[in-house]
């Protein structure tokens, strides 16, 4: 497939980081189209004069303020962008619209915070990190998904603690999740104060060595006095490096209003969005960085603890602007991959030989990736394809499916699908716990998918084009 050929390309000259996951982020989908739809009548245009420029921006702007992006950072957005859009050098640019879409990303970037903030971990040990929000807004998944994140990137030692005394099993809540993820967690004292178990946690982590103290606290249905006096006490006495906000992006313009206010009452040192993988309409956190002047850190990608990423400005503007995240992409495809598979399966591919091992190994690593959805989200250009693959309803379990029958196959039957007779049908169906049925669609599947890449091989199919023949058979 186009997809993994171009992806081990990519590892072969990509240097592996430390990028966490791969996000869906769907939130920006309508954006994204919107300004894909601008961006190409631009781009075809063989040169751009001021009037094409202006309503080009008019465009941008309509497209920002329906993505629920706050009035005043469209204002400025647009402001900031369009002395360079109708400056000459666009005008008499050979590729304006091109032009045109370098001086947007630009200024994305520069509005979603510009570089990766990472978190600060500068102070003396036991250092607290206190999340607040909302109530239901993702505190305490968020204290353990940061937590893993802080261990394994920093190989600290972390202490988490409930300071939610109010809602029924809030910290038992906490401590079930941590005991999951192997993390430590305060032992619960019934009826204890809020202040007096972060006294106690103090202490705690004093004796056992802790470097980090997380603490997860109560949330509200919505900003009271009470609540704030609480938590403004809580920062007294925990005097934490960290002061973040939790704030849901599914709740948009709100959960900017709610970051402005938490920033007068505790002052905030840096935000996290959660539910980030929701279909919300994207306008937080394109708002938040300038409003509130915090940056987001961390953004959280569904409800799994590993659903969690560093934010990063640079990667987000490409996606918002269908530019595709290749170099999430290649973080990703060289964490998992092993290279030198990759290379012999490539070629493999070359000589149009194609095995049930090749295929074995591109169902792993396709669903390394997050599965289908995760790799096309991935790339650029290819909402087209995606939407294709969305009608034609491929299924993911399909992969797993499909990998057990391969299990079940000796080597040689891998190497050789054709030896594969009646009675060695049989024998895979039972391995693999399907029936014949399955196994035939899925010869079938792999004889359509080496012709495939047969084509491929000899250079007869653009990359990214998948034919509707696979995608039926896919079904
Ligand atoms: N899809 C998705 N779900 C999330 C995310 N973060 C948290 N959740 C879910 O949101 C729900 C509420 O999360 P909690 O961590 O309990 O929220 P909280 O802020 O601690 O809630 P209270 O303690 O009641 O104030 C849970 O079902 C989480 O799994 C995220 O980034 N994406
Ligand atoms: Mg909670």
């Amino acid at each position: 497939m186009p997809l993994e050929i171009k992806g081990s390309t990519l590892v072969s000259e990509g240097s592996p980081t430390s990028a966490i996951g791969v996000g869906k982020i769907k939130m920006f989908e309508n954006l994204t189209n919107k300004l894909e739809g601008i961006f190409s009548k631009l781009k075809k245009a063989p040169s751009l004069n001021k009037a094409q420029v202006e309503t080009g921006l008019k465009e941008i702007r309509q497209a920002l303020l329906s993505a629920d992006v706050a009035l005043p950072v469209v204002k400025k957005f647009i402001e900031d962008i369009k002395p360079k859009a109708i400056g000459q050098e666009i005008i008499r640019s050979t590729s304006p619209g091109q032009m045109l879409v370098k001086i947007v990303y630009d200024q994305l970037v520069e509005v979603l915070g510009g570089k990766v903030e990472n978190i600060d971990l500068k102070a003396v040990s036991p250092a607290s990190i206190l999340l607040v929000g909302l109530q239901g807004s993702g505190k305490t998944t968020t204290a353990v998904k940061l937590a893993k994140n802080i261990e394994k990137n920093f190989k600290k030692k972390i202490l988490l603690v409930s300071l939610d005394v109010y809602r029924p099993a809030a910290q038992e809540q906490l401590r079930i999740l941590c005991e999951k993820n192997n993390l430590n967690v305060l032992p619960i004292i019934k009826d204890q104060l809020p202040i007096d178990i972060a006294k106690r946690a103090n202490n705690a982590a004093n004796l056992s060595g802790s470097d980090i103290i997380v603490f997860d606290t109560a949330g509200r249905t919505q900003i009271d006095l009470n609540m704030m006096t609480e938590i403004k006490n809580i920062k007294a006495e925990t005097n934490p490096v960290e002061t973040i906000l939790v704030a849901d992006s599914l709740t948009g313009q709100i959960a900017v209003k709610l970051a402005s206010e938490f920033d007068k009452a505790v002052e905030l040192t840096s935000i996290i969005l959660t539910r980030v993988d929701g279909d919300g309409r994207g306008g937080a956190a394109l708002s938040m960085k300038q409003t509130t002047g915090k940056p987001i850190k961390f953004i959280g990608v569904g409800e799994k603890i590993n659903d969690f990423e560093p934010f990063h400005p640079d990667r987000l503007a490409n996606r918002i602007l269908g530019m595709g995240d290749i170099v999430s992409l290649v973080e990703k495809a060289s964490q998992d991959l092993d290279e030198e598979k990759i290379k012999a399966a490539e070629e493999n591919l070359k000589k149009g030989a194609f095995t049930f091992e090749d295929y074995l190994m591109q169902i792993r690593q396709m669903k390394k990736m997050g599965g289908m959805e995760g790799v096309l989200s991935l790339l650029p250009g290819v909402g087209k394809v995606k939407e294709k693959m969305q009608n034609a309803n491929v299924d993911e379990k399909l992969l797993s499916a499909n990998e057990a029958i391969i299990l079940s196959m000796t080597k040689k039957e891998r190497q050789n699908p054709e030896i594969i007779s009646g009675s060695r049908r049989k024998r895979i169906s039972l391995g693999s716990g399907t029936d014949v049925q399955t196994i035939n669609r899925l010869l079938k599947q792999f004889k359509m998918m080496s012709k495939m890449m047969k084509k491929m091989s000899k250079g007869n199919m653009p990359e990214g084009k998948i034919p509707d023949e696979l995608l039926n058979n896919l079904k």
